[in-house]
């Protein structure tokens, strides 16, 4: 029977608003474990990984707020995903803002160096998290954490697991995209990553947007690592995250890109970010969460 490890990642030093650090509760009382189990998986619940507060840490840079800790929170976090693809389970992160990234997909990478095995990252986002300490006008850490493991942003979080680059670009398609400032769509267009913004879905569909970023993805029997950003969701029914945008995927449409994604047969981790209990609404954000993530592990209609 397939092992789906949960990891629960109470991180909330790398968004501006409070509150992200109880997004695993918010999954945990929305049933993931116990849904999960329903679909046929082994399901082991690793608890939460220890992530300090910002009322016990100083701020040292502004320009990439506490990325001292969160580098260590990702290290950890490395270890555990790592780990977790050793044993062939499936690591579920749960959110916590999107910074935690660095480190799943660190462990990714990590575990499948060892197997000589390589990966696509699939990024399921509104934003592009592409800035670097340079371009980002907040410092939060969790517009960074595709830059990190493309190799660039801080390098407390580029350099986590003790390698960078994680992935090449040319590996990586990021989905959902609506919210980019100048610099950072030049950034994105010369990046090399594939992306897809919301008017390619609505001109294309995400059916035929899907299907061409998984073969590019899982091209040369390529494995998928999935980080999703619940921001991606429109805020109608995805209210729940710290920073919503309008315009962004439909119930249906943020279904089918998972259920397609099963479909693959190639996910073996899965990220699911940006679950702020304190902005949702009786916990739907989480709610549907735990809906898609049970679409990317095979849920079916029929
Ligand atoms: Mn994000």
């Amino acid at each position: 029977m397939k092992v789906v490890d949960i990891v629960g990642v109470p991180l909330d030093l790398g968004a501006g608003r409070r509150g992200v650090d109880m997004g695993p509760s918010g999954f945990r009382i929305a049933d993931v474990g116990p849904r999960i189990r329903g679909l046929g998986y082994e399901v082991c619940d690793c608890g939460n990984i220890p992530v300090p507060i910002p009322e016990v840490i100083g701020v040292r840079d502004s320009h990439a707020r506490y990325a001292r800790e969160i580098g260590e929170v990702c290290e950890s976090l490395c270890v555990r995903v790592r780990e977790s693809l050793a044993s062939g389970h499936i690591p579920l992160s749960l959110g916590g803002d999107h910074s935690l990234a660095a480190g799943s997909i660190a462990g990714t990478a990590a575990a499948l160096r060892e197997q000589g095995r390589s990966f696509g990252l699939l990024w399921i986002d509104a934003h592009a998290d592409m800035n670097t300490p340079e371009t980002s006008r907040s410092g939060n850490v969790h517009g960074m954490p595709l830059a990190a493991v493309l190799g660039k942003g801080p390098i407390e979080l580029a350099c986590v697991g003790g390698f960078s680059p994680k992935v090449d670009p040319k590996r990586c398609a990021v989905v959902g995209l609506r919210n980019l400032d100048e610099q950072e769509k030049q950034t994105v267009r010369q990046s090399g990553v594939r992306a897809y913004t919301m008017k390619d879905i609505d001109l294309r569909g995400m059916a035929a947007v899907m299907g061409e970023a998984l073969s590019i993805l899982c091209a040369d029997g390529a494995v998928l690592h999935v980080s999703f950003d619940m921001d991606a969701v429109d805020p109608f029914i995805s209210p729940g995250v710290g920073t919503p945008v309008q315009g962004g995927l439909s119930y249906r449409e943020s279904h089918l890109l998972m259920e397609m994604v099963f479909d693959t047969e190639r996910m073996i981790a899965l990220d699911v970010v940006e679950v702020n209990p304190i902005l949702d609404t009786q916990n739907s954000t989480a709610r549907l969460g735990v809906e898609l993530i049970l679409s990317a592990l095979g849920k079916k209609i029929l």
